[in-house]
C-alpha cells in the first residue's frame, strides 16, 4: 500500500493482487474519483483505469509476423502470408499461422494404410531418405500390413546395409536393384503389398547425369517420387533443389531434421517456390518414434512451440500472454 500511494497518491486503492510464478506479486491499483465527478460523468463511475492494470494481450497477427521473421521466411512469401491474414479473425497466434499456412500451402501426408502407387524417397545426399523408409516400414510392420521394400542405393558404400539393418529387425525382405529394369521387376514381385517403399541414392540436384539416372528409375514404373528435404538449408538453395526434384516428378515434400533446426523458412520457401505439397515431417532419429503427418495446425504449432507453452500456462492460470 505504501508503494502504491507513493506512486498514485493518497487516494489510491488496491483493486486486486495476484501471485505470479517466477515474477512475484502483481498488484492492480486505481485512484478513487470523488463522488461529484462520478455524478457529473457517469461514464467514469466504474473503477478508473490504472497505470498498473493488465496490459492488453498482444495481437496474434503481430506474433505471427515476429515468428515468420524468426524463421527466416523470405520477404515475398512473408508478405503473402501476412496478406492472407488480413481477412482472418484469428483467435490466437497458432490459429492465425495455421490459417495462413492453409491458405498458401497444400498438405498431403503419406498414406497410413494402403498406398495406390509405390513411393520412392528421393533427394539430396544425407537428407534422411533411408531413415524415412525405415520409419515407414516400421509403421506398416506395426500395423501388420504387408510392405515391399526395395533399395536402389547401390551407389554409396554401405547404403544397402544401412537399410538392411532395419529390415532385418522388422523381419522384412529387402530387395536391392541396380537399374530401372530390375526395379520394374522388383515392383512386380512386391505388387501384393499394401505399400511399396523404394529407397534411392542421394542425388546432386545440380548434376544433370545424377538427375537423369534418377528420372530413369522413376519412369520405369508408375512410382511416386517424394522429395526428402532437410531443414536448415539456405532458403534460396532449398527452392532451387525443390525445383530440380519437381522437374523429375516430385509433387510432395517430406521434411526432415526439424529437431535439428530452429528456422523452417527454407522449407516454406521450397514448398511454395516449387509448388510442392507438405507430406510428413521427421523430427527424430528414432525409427520407433516415426513421422508426423503434417497439417496446417501441426506445422503452425511446430513453428511456435513457445507460444503453445505460453497458451497452456495462460489457460491454467487464467492470464493473458
Ligand atoms: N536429428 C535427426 N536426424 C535425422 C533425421 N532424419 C535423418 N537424420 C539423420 O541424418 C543422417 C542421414 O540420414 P539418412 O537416412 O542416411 O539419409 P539419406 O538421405 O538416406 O542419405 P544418403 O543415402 O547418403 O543420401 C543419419 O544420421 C540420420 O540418422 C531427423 O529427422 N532428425
Ligand atoms: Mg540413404
Amino acid at each position: 500500500m505504501r508503494l502504491v500511494r507513493e506512486v498514485l497518491g493518497d487516494d489510491a486503492i488496491i483493486v486486486a493482487t495476484r501471485e505470479e510464478e517466477g515474477v512475484g506479486v502483481r498488484v492492480t491499483a486505481a485512484i478513487e474519483e470523488d463522488e461529484g465527478m462520478m455524478a457529473v460523468h457517469p461514464a467514469i463511475a466504474a473503477p478508473s483505469p490504472s497505470r498498473f492494470s493488465e496490459p492488453a494481450p498482444p495481437d496474434p497477427v503481430d506474433i505471427v509476423s515476429e515468428a515468420l521473421l524468426q524463421h527466416g521466411v523470405p520477404a515475398e512469401l512473408n508478405q503473402r502470408m501476412m496478406d492472407s491474414l488480413a481477412d482472418i479473425d484469428a483467435r490466437d497466434p497458432v490459429a492465425a499461422l495455421a490459417a495462413a499456412l492453409d491458405h498458401l500451402f497444400t498438405f498431403q501426408p503419406l498414406p497410413d494404410g494402403r498406398a495406390v502407387r509405390p513411393i520412392m524417397l528421393v533427394g539430396p545426399p544425407g537428407g534422411g531418405k533411408t531413415l524415412t523408409v525405415a520409419k515407414l516400414c516400421a509403421r506398416c510392420a506395426l500395423q501388420k500390413r504387408p510392405v515391399g521394400v526395395i533399395s536402389t542405393d547401390t551407389i554409396r558404400a554401405g547404403g544397402i546395409e544401412q537399410l538392411q539393418a532395419f529390415t532385418r529387425v522388422l523381419k522384412l525382405r529387402l530387395m536391392t536393384v541396380e537399374d530401372p529394369t530390375a526395379l520394374s521387376d522388383a515392383l512386380e514381385v512386391a505388387r501384393g503389398s499394401e505399400q511399396v517403399l523404394v529407397d534411392s541414392a542421394g542425388r546432386n540436384p545440380y548434376n544433370m547425369n545424377d538427375m537423369k539416372d534418377l528420372r530413369d528409375f522413376i519412369v520405369a514404373a508408375d512410382i511416386e517420387p517424394v522429395l526428402v528435404m532437410p531443414a536448415g538449408l539456405d532458403a534460396v538453395e532449398a527452392v532451387e533443389m525443390a525445383h530440380a526434384f519437381r522437374q523429375i516428378g516430385a509433387r510432395r515434400m517430406l521434411v526432415t531434421r526439424l529437431d535439428m533446426a530452429r528456422r523452417y523458412g527454407s522449407l516454406l520457401a521450397a514448398a511454395h517456390g516449387a509448388g510442392l505439397a507438405f507430406a510428413d515431417a521427421s523430427a527424430t532419429t528414432k525409427v520407433a518414434d516415426g513421422l508426423i503427418a503434417l497439417t496446417p495446425t501441426i506445422l503452425a504449432r511446430m513453428m511456435m512451440p513457445d507460444q503453445q507453452a505460453e497458451q497452456r500456462r495462460a489457460k491454467q492460470t487464467g492470464t493473458h500472454a
